[in-house]
């Protein structure tokens, strides 16, 4: 590796007129010590940094990136629209055709309204679930992450957990007090909670699989309990897929368990790496939306023509080529090769993956919670992450993020990356 001299003058620079010298907490690499890399460019499932060095990416600017980087669809689709404006403000085809896509590949979305990141959506869709059911308390659960959402950045996960503020400053008392965070797959506090206060309950939000507190999965029954409890209160249900939307099947984590969610967020891949966010769902809910209805939302950018085209080429791209088969493929090579690893090692550590997110936890497994997630050896884990980046492989810089494999990744880059991991995991553990 090239010494990261370049990218070192460029941090001291933002560092002085940006906070913390980032326009997004995790990026500041404060959950594995160091400083972060410039980024030059990047292409396909490699980026290059500002000092020349090559690195295979599984980051993948946060999911977005399923095809790779600067894919030549996505690419095309950009040039081609913007040479025909950039945003209007004014309903145009796309819009259309981008509701038309997400309403036929996710079912329960009847109705669907596109914003600007995941954020905006998990707050709309908040909004519009405590102005349809006219109450006010939300149920989270610990670790989730949902965009800096006042209401939810309770307990939350991401760069919330990373930096050690799952509770934010400048929250009123009165906003925290609405929100309920639950431990995950806890079934009984889930009963109780509804059985004392299930009639003011407004909504549950989760991601359906969590995956800001590092990766894991509802288990069996949870979902189900969850979807029943909710529909016996006439509480709605919102799946935070802006992470899993698209990614783990077609037609996201409610495809995968067959659970029908009353209201869903996305985000992320249907922007193909440009600022957007949706929410959408049952059309009874949706008709509440202003103008029709009482509940407010807007957004000068929502639906601008640039965003809805690079998303419609990914989504389309993705389909045509059945790349969850793909993903799903690379994602098994990459688990058998850890598998091997932690048997040689048999140290506490838990490798967890569906389809193309994956997570190597620095503690025993199964995790199936926040808790169980938070006992991971966090030194250990950012030694083996620069161990990593030193070995040209760069992965989320926090235990409690998620990896992304894309259709850009090779046999080739999974060997390296499995040689990286396997020698940077036998120099972290003290
Ligand atoms: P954005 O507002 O960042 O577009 O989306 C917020 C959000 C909502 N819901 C889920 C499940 C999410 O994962 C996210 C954002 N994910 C993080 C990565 N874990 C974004 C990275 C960052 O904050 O820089």
């Amino acid at each position: 590796m090239n010494p990261r001299t370049a990218s070192a003058a460029a941090f001291a620079e933002a560092k002085r007129i940006i906070p913390g010298g980032v326009n997004s907490p995790v990026r500041a690499f404060r959950g594995v010590g160091g400083e972060p890399f410039f980024v030059n460019r990047a292409e396909g499932a490699h980026i290059w940094d500002i000092d020349g060095n090559e690195l295979i990416d599984y980051v993948g600017t946060w999911g977005p990136a399923i095809l790779g980087h600067a894919p030549e669809v996505v690419v095309t689709a950009i040039r081609e629209t913007a040479a025909r404006g950039v945003s209007f403000g004014i309903p145009n085809p796309l819009e259309i055709e981008m509701a038309r896509l997400i309403t036929q590949w996710i079912p329960s979305i009847q109705k669907v309204r596109m914003v600007n990141s995941g954020t905006e959506a998990t707050m709309s869709a908040l909004r519009l679930a405590r102005g349809f059911t006219g109450r006010n308390k939300v149920v989270k659960f610990e670790g989730c992450y949902h965009g800096h959402v006042d209401s939810l950045l309770v307990r939350a996960g991401s760069g919330a957990l990373t930096h050690g503020e799952p509770d934010s400053a400048g929250i009123p008392r009165a906003f925290s007090d609405l929100t309920l965070s639950l431990p995950f797959n806890d079934t009984q506090i889930l009963r109780d909670v509804f059985a004392r206060e299930g009639g003011e309950i407004a909504a549950v939000i989760l991601e359906p699989i969590p995956a800001n507190a590092g990766l894991y999965f509802p288990q069996p029954g949870f979902l189900e309990e969850l979807r029943r409890l909710c529909t016996e209160h006439g509480a709605l249900l919102i799946f935070d897929e802006v992470m899993t939307g698209f990614r783990v099947a077609r037609g996201g984590a409610q495809e995968l368990y067959g659970i029908t969610p009353d209201l869903t967020a996305l985000g992320k891949i249907i922007g193909g790496g440009l600022p957007v966010g949706a929410f959408g769902g049952r059309a009874d809910i949706m008709d509440r939306l202003s103008p029709d209805g009482p509940v407010y939302q807007a957004g000068t950018l929502s639906g601008n023509p640039l965003a809805m085209a690079a998303g419609l080429a990914q989504l389309k791209e993705l389909e045509r080529v059945n790349g969850w088969k793909r993903l799903e493929e690379l994602g098994a090579t990459l688990e058998t090769a850890m598998s091997d690893l932690l048997r040689q090692q048999n140290r506490g550590m838990a490798f967890q993956r569906v389809g193309s997110m994956f997570c190597l936890f620095f503690t025993g497994g199964p995790v199936l919670n926040l808790a169980d997630a938070q006992r991971s050896d966090r030194e250990a884990f950012g030694r083996y992450f620069h161990g990593c980046l030193e070995r040209g492989v760069y992965l989320a810089p926090s235990q409690f993020e998620t990896g992304f494999l894309s259709l850009a990744h090779s046999e080739a880059d999974l060997e390296k990356t499995a040689r990286a991991i396997a020698e940077s995991v036998n120099a972290s553990w003290r």
